[in-house]
């Protein structure tokens, strides 16, 4: 009766063990791969966020869209877009804006100058 008990016991610890290790290698994975990364993202990074929905537990069930293409495409995430926001992952890391936010963008140059201007006339 015991080992009943312990054989599942072990078999679930094994699995957190193991998922636990992959979680974390894919955070080091992505930390090593961009070390010139902006802090920001960094730091979303390492808090999970960057990949994962905010408030949830940072495991394979709640991926936002850029984990879900860093998890399932890890050869390819970097030229796909993650958000729709028309600028690649791999772009949005240089660019220091978040790849699952399609609100988080870099300014527009234009935008940004009629808006100087405005403030003259
Ligand atoms: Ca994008
Ligand atoms: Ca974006």
């Amino acid at each position: 009766m015991r080992r009943l008990f312990l054989v599942p016991c072990l078999a679930l610890s094994l699995m957190a063990i193991t998922d636990a290790g992959a979680t974390s290698g894919r955070k080091n994975a992505w930390l090593a791969a961009y070390p010139t990364a902006c802090t920001t993202l960094r730091n979303s990074c390492s808090a999970c966020t960057l990949c994962h929905i905010p408030g949830s537990s940072p495991d394979i069930d709640n991926l936002n869209g850029y984990g879900a293409d860093y998890t399932t495409n890890w050869t390819n995430y970097g030229a796909m877009d993650s958000d729709g926001d028309s600028v690649n992952n791999a772009q949005e890391i240089l660019d220091c804006t978040f790849p699952n936010d399609p609100e988080s963008l870099v300014p527009n140059e234009t935008d940004s100058w009629s808006a100087v201007k405005s403030l003259y006339r």
